[in-house]
């Protein structure tokens, strides 16, 4: 058993301390009513949680909360506030989270700014919330971030403690690299690292989880597998998780006696004319302007329809203290005076215009009485207005549903329009209010079972038990990862042995993977190293590559080294002199080399290498989604090439290299094997053309792949940077074995 631990940006709740009794108001939005929803459908009931936890900022102070603690703590989940300096939240709500992240990535970019303080304070938020949640934080701990506000927040929690369960979900679209890489470099990157922190990383539709996993990729160089990302040889999913309504809380509400009284008032009030409804916080993003646009344009399109419907626009206040909010309010009312003035009669006014909170009941009274919602953000995460619509319905009703919201993915059966085209929008009212009640009906039901199937405590259940399993796959690589006791086995069976073969691979084992290949000399650790351990008689170092025999000799040829330069074509012994391993003709090439070489021309970044006997296309430093599209083009192309040829073509780590059959490295290593017969042998690489060996060397040696993912050797270690400190724990010089003796 464990603890749930909900962070969002506000606490679901503010207090008004203007009177003599303190006054608790609920907040409104979508991230409070679904989370709210969550907590209320399993407060009673058995979880799986000891204990929910809710931390998030709060607009009360520390005394306030001292002063009113025990009354404050939710029966449903208990509260942790973060007190924020008003300047610094300012700068953190109104500055960078509203005024850069939220036009950015509801594609507003016009309306974006990017000022450095505001970032600064938006770190210093994320720092705060980190700092607070690392003290109360425990090992079994669920942790879930929430959205927008807090997206460096994951990888701080990660810092602070690397094992922890870490889920974070965006409420909000995340756009196409082509928006998100307006975002100066420093921050852009500091938020793909932040989200990286967690384990599970959620979206509202398919569209956000690919926008964010190639932005990742693109700035990060990261490679991923499906909806799985590597970074720091951790697992991380990104996936869809489309949010939830509480659907029998709507379906409930309206069937109350407060419900139908307020409905039925409405529609006496309205009699013999049809209800068109929109509520929306004030905002840009929901397309209000368009939306008034299109429907004055169906009250000319359509003047049958004058005094026989009646536009109850309802707009919430939000984010009243930022200029770009205000001056839209101050638009949209002179649209609503403009279009009142023009086309109301002494006994009709089409749209009736409310700026205000809604309470609970009227919101659901307007929902079942309206005949048509009329839903048209210009961009929207997911619109929870919409599925509330729905979910009240009882006897008909059509929701008019903009294509850009995320709900429009799921919600197939409303009456899409894009919320621009204002003759769309005209004739899409129209036809809504000519719809046949049966058709009405028959939409509103495949919606109702969609909604009530996947209602919100399954979005928050179905978030967490993906959690927990990229978790387990996580710590499933973590059981083949070399441990303490492994690394003991490894230095004892090392010590006992008289006759030891050490196969290393070079490129991502000895030295890392660098731009090109020229750049991946050894280092003076390496070089030291590997002389060191050569001259112990009882050892066979040998470098296992697919480097071409000039460089290896050149970089290590002065040491007492047993070589293998590209995979195998080229041998060469300690002491001894380069041997051919082949004498086939290379006159395959010829025919290869210009495929290759068109290759290169059509993708920029990408470069040939030739090698005795081979040749290699490489595409690591190209655009990863271009450089992948023309690796798959380029085996297809290849594999008809080589049919009947002595060659091979094999996919590698971002290259593709031809080469003759038969030379591979698992070949290669059983003749060295053969050779010394050893009774110790360690054999470590990185690539896919090390697993050959791997497996060549199953049940004859102890194999280990550098980096995570699927290998047939016994062991993995996370990174290049951890193979020489490995390489030094099993095989100690003497000064270290001298040390190590005296200590024990
Ligand atoms: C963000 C994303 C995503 C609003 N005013 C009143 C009131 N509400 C309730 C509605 C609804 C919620 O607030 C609004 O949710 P939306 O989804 O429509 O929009 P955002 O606040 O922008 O939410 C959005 C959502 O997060 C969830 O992930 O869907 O895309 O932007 O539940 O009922 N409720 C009452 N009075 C009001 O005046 N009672």
């Amino acid at each position: 058993m464990s603890r749930l631990v909900i962070i969002s940006n506000r606490l679901p709740f503010s207090l008004d301390t203007s009177g003599d009794q303190v006054q608790i108001r609920q907040s409104s939005g979508g991230l409070v009513s679904a989370l709210k929803g969550y907590f209320e459908q399993t407060g009673n009931k058995e979880s799986d949680f000891d204990e929910k936890i809710w931390v998030g900022s709060c607009d009360f102070s520390e005394d306030d909360w001292n002063g009113n603690k025990e009354s404050l703590q939710g029966a449903d989940f208990s509260i942790e506030p973060i007190f924020i300096d008003k300047a610094v939240y300012s700068d953190y709500y109104n500055g960078f989270s509203n005024s850069t992240i939220w036009p950015l990535f509801h594609y507003f970019p016009s309306l974006t700014e990017y000022k450095k303080h505001e970032f600064e304070a938006y770190y210093k938020v994320n720092r705060l919330f980190a700092d607070r949640i690392i003290e109360i934080m425990k090992p079994d701990d669920v942790i879930w971030v929430h959205d927008y506000q807090l997206m460096i927040l994951p990888q701080m929690l990660r810092k602070g403690n690397p094992e922890a369960t870490i889920g974070f979900f965006l409420h909000i679209p995340f756009p196409t690299y082509e928006i998100f890489r307006l975002i100066p470099r420093e921050w852009k990157t500091m938020i793909i690292q932040g989200l990286l922190g967690a384990d599970l990383v959620g979206f509202h539709t398919y569209d956000y989880a690919q926008y964010f996993i190639n932005s990742a990729k693109m700035i990060l160089s990261l490679d991923n597998h499906y909806n799985t990302l590597t970074y720091y040889n951790r697992l991380i999913r990104a996936d869809l998780f489309p949010i939830g309504i509480d659907f029998n809380k709507f379906k409930n509400a309206s069937e109350s006696k407060e419900v139908i009284a307020y409905k039925d008032e409405l529609l006496e009030g309205f009699a013999g004319k049809k209800i068109i409804f929109s509520v929306d916080r004030l905002d840009y993003t929901k397309g209000l302007t368009y939306r008034l646009q299109g429907f004055e344009n169906f009250l000319v399109k359509y003047p049958e329809w004058r005094e026989k419907i009646v536009f109850v626009l309802n707009i919430i206040p939000s984010r009243d203290s930022i200029p770009t909010y205000v001056e839209r309010k101050r638009t949209i009312e002179e649209m609503v005076s403009t279009i009142n003035g023009k086309y109301s009669t002494i006994h009709w006014q089409p749209i009736l215009y409310r700026y205000n909170h809604l309470p609970f009941d009227e919101l659901c009274g307007l929902y079942v009485a309206a005949n048509v919602a009329l839903i048209t953000p210009l961009r929207d995460g997911m619109n929870l207005v919409a599925k509330e619509y729905v979910a009240s319905c009882k006897n008909g009703g059509v929701l008019i549903l903009s294509e850009l919201t995320g709900a429009a993915s799921e919600l197939n059966e409303a009456c899409h329009v894009n919320p621009t085209d204002a003759e769309e929008m005209a004739d899409t009212i129209n036809s809504a209010l000519k719809m046949p009640l049966e058709d009405q009906k028959q939409r509103m039901q495949a919606m109702q079972k969609r909604l009530s199937d996947y209602n919100v405590v399954q979005w928050v259940n179905d978030f967490l038990d993906q959690l927990s399993k990229i978790k387990k796959e996580q710590s499933h690589l973590k059981v083949k990862q070399v441990d303490r006791s492994a690394v003991e086995k490894l230095r004892q069976d090392y010590k006992k042995a008289q006759k030891r073969c050490i196969l290393l691979d070079y490129d991502g084992t000895l030295a890392p993977l660098k731009k090109t290949p020229s750049e991946a000399a050894p280092t003076p650790e390496v070089l030291d190293f590997l002389k060191q351990l050569s001259t112990d008689a009882k050892n066979e170092v040998v470098i296992i590559s697919g480097r071409d025999a000039d460089t290896l000799q050149k970089w290590l040829g002065h040491l007492q080294l047993n070589f293998i330069a590209e995979h195998g074509s080229a041998m060469r012994y300690k002491g001894g002199e380069w041997k051919l391993q082949s004498m086939a003709s290379n006159s395959w090439k010829d025919e290869i080399r210009p495929m290759l070489e068109s290759y290169v021309r059509r993708c920029a970044g990408s470069f040939l290498e030739e090698k005795q006997s081979s040749l290699s296309w490489h595409y690591r430093n190209t655009h990863p989604g271009l450089g992948f599209i023309r690796s798959r083009e380029l085996v297809n192309n290849l594999s008809q090439l080589t049919t009947n040829s002595p060659v091979q073509v094999v996919d590698g780590n971002k290259v593709i290299e031809v080469r003759l059959t038969g030379m591979d490295k698992g070949v290669t290593a059983l003749k060295v094997i053969d050779k010394f017969m050893p009774d110790f042998t360690l054999c470590i690489g990185d690539d896919t053309t090390d697993e050959d060996m791997f497996k060549a060397l199953e049940g004859k040696a102890y194999t280990i792949k550098v980096g995570n993912g699927a290998t047939a050797a016994h062991y993995n270690i996370q990174t290049q940077a951890e193979v020489l400190p490995l390489l030094k724990k099993v095989m100690p010089g003497k000064q270290v074995e001298e040390n190590q003796a005296v200590s024990s």
